[in-house]
C-alpha cells in the first residue's frame, strides 16, 4: 500500500503543479513558453519513487516533472519560469533550462536531442571516476529522429557506460504523429536493442509495470552491466506548447485524447487505495491538501521575488550551483 501513496503522491503533486501553470499561465506573467505533461506523469513518479539523489539526470523542452522527480526544488522552478533572480537558473533560462545541481539534475534544453550527449559525458565521468553513480537521459520519440541519438546509443554501447535512457513515447512530435515520421511498424526499443543496447517497452499507464521495469533497468545499469534504454508509450492532454488544450485542430482525434484520458494512473490509484481500505481517504486528502498549500506557497515565492538585475546578466548559474 505504502507503493500506491508514494506513487499517488508524486503524481499528484506533478500534475497539481502543472494544472497551477496551466491556470495562472493567460495571467501573461510567466513570459516563456511552457511545455506541460500532464498526462505523461506515471514514467516521472515510478522514476522518483526508484532513483537515487547521487544520480545524473538530464532532460528535454518538457522538462518540469523530471526535475520534480529528480527532488529539483519546487520555489526554484516556479521562479525560474516567472524569470526571477531566485530562479534555478537565476531567471534567465525559463521553463526549458531546469538545473539543480544539488541533486544531479544537470539541466535541461529546449534543442530536441541536445542533452542526450550532456546525459552520455556523465555516464562517461562517473566511469572514469569509477563512482557508483547512473546518468539517465530523459527524452521523447521525437528526439530519436536526431542524428545526435545514435552517436551517443553507439557510444554508449560500445563503452559500456552507465546510462539509463528513458523515452516517453507519447506518439507526436509536435502536430507530427509517429506514422509520417518513421517506418510502419518500427518499434523505437527494438530498433535500439539492434543497435546493441539492452532494450524494453511498456505501456506508460501501467504504473506497477512501470515500476517493476526502471527498477531492474536501473539495478542493471548500476551493476555495471551496460547502458539500458526504456521506451514508454503515454500521452499528453494539453497542446505541445502552452496551457491549453489543442484537439479541435485535426492534427489528433477527440476519441483518441478520451481513450488515454480514461487510462489515467492518478483515477487508477486513488481507486485502488480506497477499495483497498477506504478509510485512506482522510490520508488522500491531507496529501492533497499538502501539496496544494507547497505550491501555492511555491507561486507565491516567484511572484514576490525579484527579477535579475543589469549587472547579472552575465553571470552564469555555476554561480549559485556548486559541482560536486
Ligand atoms: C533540433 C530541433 N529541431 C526542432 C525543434 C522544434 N521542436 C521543439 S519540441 C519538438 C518536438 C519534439 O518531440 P518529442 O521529442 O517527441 O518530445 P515531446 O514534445 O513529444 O515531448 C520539436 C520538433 C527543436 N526545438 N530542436
Ligand atoms: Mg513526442
Amino acid at each position: 500500500m505504502k507503493i500506491l501513496l508514494n506513487l499517488f503522491r508524486q503524481i499528484y503533486r506533478i500534475r497539481s503543479v502543472e494544472e497551477e501553470i496551466a491556470n495562472r499561465y493567460p495571467q501573461g506573467k510567466m513570459r516563456c513558453p511552457v511545455h506541460l505533461s500532464i498526462g505523461q506523469e506515471s514514467i516521472p513518479a515510478v522514476f522518483a519513487e526508484t532513483i537515487s539523489v547521487r544520480d545524473f539526470a538530464v532532460s528535454t523542452h518538457r522538462d518540469h516533472a523530471h526535475y520534480l522527480a529528480k527532488g529539483g526544488d519546487l520555489n526554484a522552478m516556479i521562479a525560474e519560469i516567472y524569470g526571477k533572480s531566485t530562479g534555478c537558473a537565476n531567471g534567465k533560462g525559463g521553463s526549458m533550462h531546469l538545473i539543480d545541481l544539488n541533486v544531479n539534475f544537470m539541466g535541461s534544453s529546449a534543442i530536441v536531442g541536445n542533452s542526450i550527449p550532456v546525459g552520455i559525458g556523465l555516464a562517461l565521468s562517473a566511469q572514469i571516476k569509477e563512482t557508483d553513480q547512473i546518468s539517465c537521459i530523459f527524452l521523447g520519440d521525437g528526439a530519436i529522429e536526431e542524428g545526435v541519438f545514435y552517436e551517443s546509443v553507439n557510444f554508449a554501447a560500445v563503452r559500456n557506460l552507465p546510462v539509463l535512457f528513458i523515452c516517453e513515447n507519447n506518439l507526436y512530435s509536435v502536430y507530427s504523429p509517429l506514422s509520417v515520421r518513421q517506418p510502419r511498424g518500427r518499434s523505437i526499443a527494438k530498433m535500439v536493442e539492434a543497435i546493441g543496447i539492452n532494450s524494453a517497452s511498456e505501456n506508460g499507464n501501467n504504473i506497477l509495470a512501470c515500476q517493476e521495469l526502471m527498477k531492474s533497468a536501473i539495478n542493471h545499469v548500476r551493476a555495471g552491466n551496460g547502458p539500458y534504454f526504456l521506451e514508454f508509450s503515454t500521452y499528453r492532454w494539453r497542446e505541445h506548447c502552452g496551457h491549453d488544450f489543442d484537439n479541435e485542430i485535426g492534427y489528433r482525434t477527440q476519441d483518441e485524447f478520451l481513450e488515454w484520458q480514461a487510462k489515467d494512473p492518478l483515477i487508477f490509484l486513488e481507486s485502488s487505495l480506497l477499495q483497498a481500505q477506504p478509510n485512506f481517504s482522510k490520508q488522500i486528502e491531507i496529501i492533497k491538501s499538502e501539496i496544494n498549500i507547497e505550491i501555492q506557497a511555491a507561486f507565491k515565492f516567484a511572484e514576490t521575488s525579484a527579477f535579475p538585475l543589469q549587472s547579472e546578466a552575465y553571470q552564469g548559474v555555476f554561480a549559485t550551483h556548486r559541482l560536486s
